[in-house]
């Protein structure tokens, strides 16, 4: 008996935890890279009642992780009274559904404001203050200098930490933990009560001076104001909020340690590469937005990441969000994504990336739609564009996240433009193309308007894995791509050596289907509207 019960502690999988290697990151799950396939559970669907809709929607989509809210309203609607019941039926059924689950706290923040605190928290503001204006007047969001608030929040995400490590640290089903929900305030820069008022007039604390430079000329320390001028109101708030975080976090990984991470409502990206303006109303002050991803850093180094949430479908914004958010002190993570079909393709741009999972929002078939930041539908044809991107990816997540960890892989989503991408390869460069025909050239066509069907919305995209020096694995669908020499093979004649088109086995074995040559090879590598995986061996020769 004592033999078996060693046996089994030793058993027990390590902690899922993120690692660094030369900028990259990866997310290791029972000791190995693991990419979260993903999706997001609608904020009403936390109750067991629910759930059936849920497994059975992230079935459809192959997905391999939920995202899934737990409500402080939900777990202490009496003060000192939990009940985790809830965790207890998620836990269990995921593991009969072999998903995992990311946790998502809807603490005192929840898109900034505090609809999911409980009512003996959200009614009582002398105890569990709002934020103040400049003029003296509530806010509608929670100040994070309310000391009882803080303890209350961190009190009850601690007791989910010990109730989660009580019924899966033998598991692992439970992977990351995301710490509130959107935070920030949406219509004011930052708190003017007592308190912040007191810490607004204070130094400059080191820890962020050391990251977020100076934005007045010629100062290096002093108070808020003097150092970040037009700035202060934002990158203060933005530390008060990081700073009380911190607090609940480092709380909750010190009873059970799993990695951790803030999402963000997203501020315009910055399309010319210029800094980002001082505050004006337009987003949410405080929250971690791209331009003080470094205050978030020196204030909450118990937060691993933050992760911009993708609700804006414009392709060159995508792409800057993601760069942006893409960093060797930040590992990239797509928490939320709008669920409409012309997201679906941003898969392969931000897997191809090394991202460590991505989740389209609202991914349930609760009968509830996020039209127009998502699908029209909550059935099928809302789940159908995520689940041929992620069928293809599924079998192989396991390696494509050992080689996005290695720095081998890259992605490509059609732009909004249409233009053919091109992708910098080791000895080697790809063009992406769309809109074309699986046969033959535009020239050929008679009717130059004429483009191939189903591509009348961009829907395509590539994700490439450089997984030797001439070899490579290509996911993508509608698209064209076309392999040349470049760097030390620039210039030199090459030839597809071989193209096979199969899969993964479950035990990540190639398993070949055909070989693709003559037609199919001669105008391009052309992927179908449905996903397909190619094994794809370049040959160069001498003249
Ligand atoms: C998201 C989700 C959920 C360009 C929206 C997005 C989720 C939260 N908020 O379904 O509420 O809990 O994190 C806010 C997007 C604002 C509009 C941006 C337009």
């Amino acid at each position: 008996l004592l033999l078996a019960s060693a046996g089994a502690a030793t058993a027990a999988p390590e902690l899922p935890r993120l690692v660094e290697k030369d900028g990259r990151h990866a997310l290791m799950v029972d000791g190995a890279p693991f990419l979260m396939l993903a999706g997001q559970a609608h904020n009403s669907s936390n109750y067991p009642g629910a759930l059936p809709k849920v497994w059975a929607a992230l079935k459809d989509a192959h997905a391999n992780t939920l995202e899934m809210p737990v409500a402080w309203e939900q777990v202490e609607p009496k003060e000192g009274e939990f009940d985790f019941s809830f965790l207890d039926t998620l836990v269990s059924q995921a593991r009969e559904n072999d998903i995992r689950l990311v946790i998502v706290w809807f603490g005192t923040w929840k898109n900034t404001g505090p609809g999911y605190l409980p009512e003996w928290v959200k009614f009582d503001n002398r105890r569990f203050p709002r934020m103040k204006d400049k003029d003296g007047k509530t806010v509608y969001s929670h100040s994070p200098f309310g000391e009882q608030t803080l303890a209350a929040d961190r009190r009850a995400f601690v007791r989910m930490m010990e109730h989660i490590r009580k019924i899966d640290s033998g598991h692992r089903t439970v992977i990351m933990v995301q710490v509130e929900n959107e935070v920030g305030t949406y219509g004011v820069p930052r708190d003017h009560g007592e308190r912040a008022e007191a810490a607004f007039r204070q130094q400059v604390p080191a820890a962020v001076l050391a990251r977020q430079k100076p934005k007045v000329a010629g100062v290096t320390q002093g108070s808020w104001r003097q150092v970040y001028g037009d700035y202060a109101d934002q990158y203060f708030h933005s530390w008060a909020i990081a700073s009380y975080i911190e607090s609940i976090a480092s709380a909750g990984r010190a009873v059970y340690d799993l990695p951790m991470f803030v999402n963000a409502a997203l501020r315009e990206p910055s399309l010319d590469g210029k800094p980002a303006a001082p505050w004006k109303a337009n987003f949410a002050s405080g929250g971690p937005t791209w331009d003080v991803i470094d205050i978030y850093k020196a204030a909450a180094p118990h937060i691993d990441l933050a992760a911009p949430d993708i609700y804006m479908p414009e392709s060159n914004k995508v792409t800057a969000v993601l760069k942006s958010y893409q960093r060797p002190d930040n590992a990239l993570m797509v928490p939320e994504m709008g669920n409409a079909a012309g997201y679906a393709r941003y898969v392969y741009q931000i897997v191809g990336m090394g991202a460590l999972g991505v989740a389209p929002f609202g991914l349930d078939y609760f009968d509830y739609s996020n039209y127009p930041l998502g699908s029209k539908f909550t059935d099928r044809r809302m789940v159908e564009p995520f689940a041929t991107v992620y069928g293809a990816f599924a079998p192989m997540q396991r390696q494509w996240a050992r080689w996005a960890f290695e720095g081998r892989t890259h992605g490509v989503a059609e732009g909004d433009d249409r233009a053919p991408q091109t992708v910098a390869l080791e000895g080697w460069k790809a063009t992406v193309s769309f809109r074309e025909f699986q046969f033959g050239e535009r020239q050929y066509l008679k009717d130059k308007s004429e483009f191939k069907e189903g591509t009348e919305k961009p829907g395509g995209g590539v994700a490439i894995a450089q997984v030797g020096e001439n070899e490579f694995v290509l996911v993508g669908q509608q698209a064209r791509v076309k392999f040349a020499g470049d760097g030390a093979n620039a210039g030199k004649p090459s030839l597809l050596g071989r193209v096979e088109e199969g899969r993964f086995d479950a035990n990540g074995r190639w398993v070949m289907e055909r070989n693709w040559n003559g037609d199919q090879t001669d105008y391009g590598l052309n992927l179908p509207a449905a996903p397909v995986v190619l094994k794809v061996r370049l040959v160069t020769y001498q003249e």
